[in-house]
């Protein structure tokens, strides 16, 4: 994919605040601190398009990025992050809850994992939930440059058992762009419709 512009559009925390237009939209979701923002930056061959960061939980809105007048790209706020209070755990369920159900042009998302960690619960309810209301998905365990060749067929082997066929899934890295091609290729299907 050539990436002619990338520009953030705007940050949203409510329907009235997302994009107009009707362009498609492919939406990036996992756990706080998975490594979505740098999966958006390294998609993009863009360094610091999106904000990322060592201190999970700092993208709290959905973030939306216009690629090539063309698409937008969603970074949504990560889950799972134990130190934000009750309150904003709800917040987030509902912010990211509202824009699955509601949003017509959501073309599909991008279920991140990290590479180096076993299915957590809230992963699996994502992908549950996503399947349950006919979203499209597909499943990218990021940061495999922190692991060995084995540990790589080991861990796919196993996202695959609990995945099936029910999606694609891409070994990828920020770092060394491992992946990155299959990854568009995957994206590119999904924005296609
Ligand atoms: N080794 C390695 N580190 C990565 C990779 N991707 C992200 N990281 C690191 O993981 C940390 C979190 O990355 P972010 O991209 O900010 O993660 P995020 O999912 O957007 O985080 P929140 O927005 O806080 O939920 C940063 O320190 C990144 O440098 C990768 O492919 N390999
Ligand atoms: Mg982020």
């Amino acid at each position: 994919m050539k990436i002619v512009t990338a520009d953030f559009l705007t940050a949203a925390e409510r329907q009235d605040g997302y994009p107009r237009g009707g362009l498609r939209e492919i939406a990036f979701a996992g756990r706080s601190n998975v490594g979505k923002s740098s999966m958006i930056n390294s998609l993009l061959g863009r360094k610091n398009l999106v904000r990322t960061s060592k201190t999970p939980g700092r993208t709290r809105k959905l973030n939306f990025f216009l690629i090539n007048a063309q698409f937008i790209f969603v970074d949504l706020p990560g889950y799972g992050y134990a130190a934000v209070s009750q309150t904003e755990r709800e917040s987030w369920g509902s912010m990211v809850q509202t824009y699955l159900e509601s949003r017509k042009e959501l073309g599909g998302v991008v279920v991140i994992l990290d590479a180096r960690h076993a299915f957590m619960e809230s992963d699996r309810n994502l992908i549950e939930y996503l399947s349950h209301r006919s979203i499209r998905f597909l499943v990218a365990c990021t940061k495999v440059d922190k692991l060995t060749k084995s540990k790589i067929s080991l861990q796919k082997r196993m996202v695959l058992e609990i995945l099936g066929d029910s999606a694609p899934l891409i070994m990828f890295s920020a770092h060394t762009g491992e992946g990155k091609n299959e990854l568009w290729k995957a994206i590119r299907t999904l924005i296609a419709g």
